[in-house]
């Protein structure tokens, strides 16, 4: 049975069957031919894109260890399984991507080894489909930029400078270029140049489409709120935000592969280093891999790509300077908010205050959307994995109050990535009550004193 299954994942894969006349589309129009089934995607059509039709998202559950040993050989053995995070533990519940050629066997495997399973969706590409239709157009003017479609990269750097144009406390940052040489740019909000700062990343994985359209609400809260509350942290904190701290990977999802999560720096015959896997903490010690095929990817050596160097250098430079006491970073799927450490389940200094806040801040969005965001340390609550931007701003540059929010949607998301764009604003607006929520708290501790 095993070996029979080992041996199916060499079948040869017919994905991209589609692919390209040769002809070069030319980016922004969709009345030139392209290959069935690729859409305008907001005029970034190509003809060279990733495809999931009939790919199955099975959630399966463990029982035993055997089911447990069987999973992790599985993943290992095959690319065209694409696991959301590790088999781990009796209880635990795992979202599977399955390719359309692995359903049978892979549903056999279920049978035979009797797992507790749903089949969460049934073909990915109609979530694809229908959130690429939720993408307005590259050119578009900035102005247009809202909370109930997504947007390029381009568009969201025009909004920022448009922003940047119109509000005087606010300023473009630059941090310095990725891989490709795309900008990674930021805004610094400043109510008080003696203000504590909150520095809020996003989009560290690329496909999580929710991050930065998060990161642009919470920007245009802080300028334009009439909420006498947000006017008060607007003025009382200065606020430092890069919605994307991933460009060519957030790039990629947009015109190559809408589940593309790394950076996109070459290794031999694959690309990517996971950016949240890449810092100097405890680097690659545990939840990470060593091999340049896998999603987790540590990179090859502690701090090796230029976005995790920027990022680094930014920091140190401003931790200080700017008295940047708060690092929020933003993720999705699962709903919990999240503090250090994730590469140990010894406790930080200050775990009780984390954990109040946390617990403060999952209170406050139950109360404004009913939605479950579970608290905790990042090793217990979602799996330990070290190398954590998050680990670094806390334990190498000192930054007292970190935490990584996995927004909308839940654990057993049938969407996973592929949040639907009704649900931008709700989320942008419960994870911006966490943040304040927060703020507020550890104000009250007298962390910003
Ligand atoms: O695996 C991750 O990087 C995060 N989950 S996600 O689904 N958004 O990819 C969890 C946080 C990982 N760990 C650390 N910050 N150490
Ligand atoms: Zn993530």
């Amino acid at each position: 049975m095993l070996t029979w299954l080992i041996r199916a994942q060499w079948l040869v894969i017919p994905i991209l069957a589609m692919a390209s006349s040769g002809t070069n589309l030319e980016s922004g129009s969709c009345s030139v031919a392209k290959p069935a089934g690729s859409s305008c995607l907001g005029g970034a059509a190509s003809p060279d894109q990733a495809r999931y039709d009939n790919y199955r998202i099975y959630n399966v559950e463990f029982d035993n260890e055997e089911q447990i040993e069987l999973f992790q050989k599985l993943e290992e053995q095959s690319d065209s399984l694409t696991f959301i995070g590790h088999a781990r533990e009796i209880g635990q519940k795992l979202s599977i991507l399955v390719a359309a050629h692995r359903v049978a066997d892979f549903a056999d495997l279920l049978k035979t080894y009797k797992l507790k399973h749903r089949v969460l969706t049934y073909n990915f590409q109609e979530k694809i489909d229908r959130n690429m239709g939720e993408v307005l157009p590259q050119d578009i003017d900035a102005s247009k930029l809202d909370w109930q479609h997504f947007f390029h990269l381009k568009t969201i750097y025009a909004w920022l400078d448009k922003m940047a144009a119109k509000y005087s406390q606010l300023t473009v940052l630059d941090m310095g270029t990725s891989t490709q040489g795309n900008p990674i740019k930021g805004v610094k909000l400043v109510g008080n140049p003696k203000n504590k700062a909150i520095f809020i990343e996003s989009g560290i994985h690329a496909r999580e489409w929710i991050a930065p359209a998060t990161a642009t609400y919470i920007i245009n809260e802080l300028l334009t709120s009439q909420d006498p509350q947000v006017q008060k942290l607007a003025k009382e904190y200065n606020w430092i935000i890069f919605p994307s701290v991933n460009p060519d990977g957030y790039k990629y999802t947009f015109e190559h592969d809408r589940m593309w999560r790394k950076n996109r720096q070459l290794f031999g015959t694959c690309r990517g280093v996971d950016l949240n896997r890449n810092y100097p903490d405890h680097w690659n010690s545990t939840g990470s891999s060593s091999d340049p095929t896998r999603y987790d990817y540590a990179g090859p050596s502690a701090g090796s790509e230029l976005e995790t160097k920027r990022l680094i250098e930014f920091i140190r430079e401003n931790v200080g300077k700017e008295q940047i006491k708060t690092y929020i970073a933003l993720h999705s799927y699962s709903q919990m908010l999240m503090f250090p450490y994730g590469y140990t389940k010894e406790h930080v200094s200050n775990y009780a205050d984390l954990q109040e806040f946390g617990q403060k801040a999952s209170a406050a969005i139950k109360a404004e959307s009913g939605r479950d965001y579970v608290s905790g340390n990042l090793y217990e609550t979602i799996y330990p994995s070290s190398g954590g931007s998050m680990d670094w701003a806390h334990a190498e540059a000192g930054i007292p109050i970190a935490y990584t929010f996995e927004l909308r949607g839940p654990p057993d998301s049938q969407d996973l990535f592929i949040l639907p764009a009704v649900e931008i604003q709700p989320t942008a607006s419960e994870a911006f009550t966490a943040i304040r929520t927060i703020v507020e708290a550890a104000a009250e501790k007298g962390y910003y004193k």
